[in-house]
């Protein structure tokens, strides 16, 4: 979704912009009072309406946590991918999908880890799975992925934790790892506490991943709802969850409603000093 940002004197003349580049019923996502020094300006970002109108409707089929009929066995797990940003919350997330009513009901989730630097990073995830007597599987190489398919095979669903991805190291082993396990979806893991500006630079690397799904974690740690629905504008993908805390056992929502909420509300006045 195209996001454009528009800037003036008053509000009056800057509507006025905005009505004549996106039409009268366009959507203003975000308004605030800017001071450059002795001048004060007004910048209001706003979006075409009928393309909010599409987004949304691609939000709303895809939030229902359907994976596969109920009851119904298909010949190989589901296969669910997590990829993002370091320290996004790929592992929490992992643990929350794995246990979480929101997310597989009562279906047989397992896991499994991409850690070909063995990093060691997936302990956490190990001693959960343990804990909570859950199948996983930790691979340090490709020819080990078939193995550990072999033995989540009597899972519903597998979910694929992934390490932390800076986008400028696009050649990093597990990348080739995850093309070969052919994952059935791919949630680009995204914090909201990002600038949402860096959301669509962040989704283009994300692309040769072949990421079909965005979902927003630590909603908690944000203040308002403007960035929550400009990272969702910007990156402009299907959504079924969303993270908002650090228990695994809770903090697991539907995205829908959160992020249509986040739209509604989402025009705020802040004063910030450029
Ligand atoms: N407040 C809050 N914290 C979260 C949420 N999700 C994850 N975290 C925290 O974010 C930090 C990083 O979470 P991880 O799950 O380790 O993130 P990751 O993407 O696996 O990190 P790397 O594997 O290092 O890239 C931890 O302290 C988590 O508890 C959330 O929804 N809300
Ligand atoms: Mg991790």
């Amino acid at each position: 979704m195209r996001l454009e940002r528009f800037r003036g004197r008053d509000m009056a003349s800057v509507y006025r912009d905005v009505c004549l580049t996106l039409g009268d019923d366009a959507m203003i996502a975000h308004s605030r009072v800017v001071r450059d020094g002795r001048q004060t300006f007004i910048e209001v970002v706003a979006v075409d309406a009928r393309e909010v109108a599409r987004f949304r409707k691609q939000l709303t089929p895809a939030a229902a946590p359907v994976f596969a009929p109920v009851g119904v066995r298909r010949d190989r797990p589901y296969v669910v991918a997590l990829v993002g940003p370091t320290g996004g919350g790929k592992t929490l997330t992992a643990q929350k999908l794995a246990t979480h009513n929101a997310a597989f009901g009562a279906s047989r989730a397992g896991l499994l880890a991409l850690d070909p630097d063995r990093s060691g990073t997936f302990e956490r995830l190990v001693r959960f799975a343990d804990a909570h007597d859950l199948d996983v599987e930790v691979v340090h190489d490709q020819k080990s992925i078939r193995t550990a398919q072999r033995r989540l095979a009597a899972c519903d669903v597998i979910i694929v934790d992934t390490p932390g991805c800076a986008p400028r190291s696009p050649r990093a082993a597990w990348r080739a790892m995850l093309r070969e396990i052919k994952p059935d979806e791919t949630h680009l893991v995204f914090p909201a506490t990002t600038r949402f500006d860096l959301a669509t630079h962040i989704r283009e690397d994300a692309r040769s991943l072949g990421v079909s799904h965005a979902l927003l974690t630590k909603i908690d740690e944000v203040p308002n709802d403007a960035n929550l629905a400009m990272i969702a504008s910007a990156l402009s993908l299907p959504a079924r969850w969303i993270t908002d805390g650090q228990l695994a056992g809770t903090d697991l929502r539907s995205a829908a409603p959160m992020i249509i909420n986040a739209f509604d509300v989402a025009p705020d006045e802040q004063v910030v000093f450029a």
